[in-house]
């Protein structure tokens, strides 16, 4: 077991300067393509969202932004919800956009081609660049849908060229103060090809497009058994790694709550990110959740999701570095695995509760939220009005 003070002061800097995004559609009814579950409470629109968002923070004091997904989040004024997340002491962060989701975009969004088509999605992300402009978001992020089933539906070559004409579009339109985020993902909707499958297809686009292009590393994005630390380290050599969508999988994109299926992983995750010195929040790497709680409360899960990340970080910290680097030289391969084991298998939860004491939190968030009811009261208020979704 070990203690705030078996850090060093850097150590515990960096620990407790860590932060970690929530996603706003975490907070509304998802499930599967079977079912979806409505829960008592949920919210009806952004308002409310920030609103359970906000909440995660309180109790964690880890979660001082949000990111937005539109249309899903759309609201008359921005800018209201801008002040509305003010007041409640947290920050509108990513803009996401969606091309996945209307009639248009069957067989395609940005890699369509049929040119008007192509307009369109390209002028739903302008929406969206728009939109950081009024909330003061500096990252849009961009996750397609797009690819094909059938072996021979399409061109993949001229989807690529058209994909890398439209992205040009978009970075163009940013502004310069404003970062373009691109993320992968192996299969689903498509399942033949998916247009963006991999980190070397979003590494090779966001490099063509300049220096303010990165990508987005989905934890739940990759075929089981893919060593998903190795890329981490591929995109933090390149410079691009803007951000992660934390979650968790057992079988495809399970979108469960992140270190609960592979806790190892995670920390296996945070250790190069340590190792790399990308922990820093100047690093340029943002640690975002994208997750969706379909069977348990949304507001715990996400404390949960961030007391998950939290606790990766701490293990990967207390790896002893120096011990870790002579017996790597030495090539003492069991003596450098047990350095590595022996800071995965530390409890660092008594320290993490010491943090939070610090900092005037309870040191129990999960058990602080129960106590404070606010599940009962949302319940109670939100009656009426249609819940937010995920608009499937
Ligand atoms: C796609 O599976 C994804 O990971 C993207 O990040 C989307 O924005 C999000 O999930 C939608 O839930
Ligand atoms: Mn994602």
């Amino acid at each position: 077991m070990v203690a705030l003070s078996d850090l060093t002061a850097e150590q515990r800097r960096l620990l407790a300067e860590q932060t970690i995004e929530l996603p706003s559609w975490a907070f509304g009814n998802s499930g599967t393509r079977f079912k979806v579950f409505a829960t008592p409470g949920t919210p009806r629109d952004a308002f409310e969202k920030i609103s359970d968002a906000a909440q995660v923070h309180k109790y964690t004091g880890v979660t001082p932004r949000v990111s937005l997904h539109v249309p899903w989040d759309l609201v008359d004024s921005f800018e209201e919800l801008r002040a509305h997340a003010d007041s409640l002491g947290v920050e509108l962060g990513t803009i996401n956009s969606n091309v996945f989701q209307d009639n248009d975009y069957k067989f395609g969004s940005l890699t369509n081609s049929d040119p008007a088509i192509r307009r369109k999605a390209i002028g739903e992300h302008l929406r969206c660049i728009e939109v950081m402009r009024a909330t003061g978001s500096k990252v849009l992020k961009i996750w397609l849908g797009d690819g094909t089933n059938y072996p021979g539906q399409d061109s993949i070559a001229d989807r690529q060229a058209r994909l890398s004409d439209s992205l040009a579009e978009i970075y163009a339109a940013l502004d310069e103060d404003q970062k373009l985020l691109l993320e992968y993902k192996f299969f689903e909707p498509a399942f033949y090809h998916t247009d963006v499958p991999d980190w070397g297809t979003a590494l090779a686009h966001v490099l063509a497009l300049g220096e303010r292009a990165v990508v987005c590393l989905d934890t739940g994005h990759h075929a089981p058994g893919t060593n998903i630390e190795f890329i981490v380290v591929q995109l933090l050599r390149a410079g691009r790694l803007g951000a992660f969508d934390f979650n968790s999988r057992f079988y495809a994109d399970d979108d469960l709550i992140v270190g609960a299926a592979d806790p190892f992983q995670l920390f296996r995750i945070m250790h190069e990110i340590v190792s790399f010195g990308a922990l820093d929040k100047d690093s340029g790497v943002n640690f975002m959740l994208d997750q969706c709680h379909n069977l348990e409360d949304k507001i715990p899960g996400e404390i949960l999701s961030a007391l998950n990340v939290q606790e990766a970080t701490a293990k990967a910290l207390l790896v002893d570095r120096e011990a870790l680097a002579k017996a790597q030289a030495e090539h003492e391969v069991i003596e450098a695995n047990q350095i590595l084991m022996d800071a995965f298998s530390t409890d660092v939860r008594p320290l993490l509760r010491e943090l939070r004491e610090e900092k005037g939190l309870d040191p129990d968030p999960l058990g602080a939220f129960a106590r404070s009811g606010y599940l009962a009261k949302i319940e109670a208020e939100r009656v009426g009005g249609q819940q937010a979704g995920w608009g499937a």
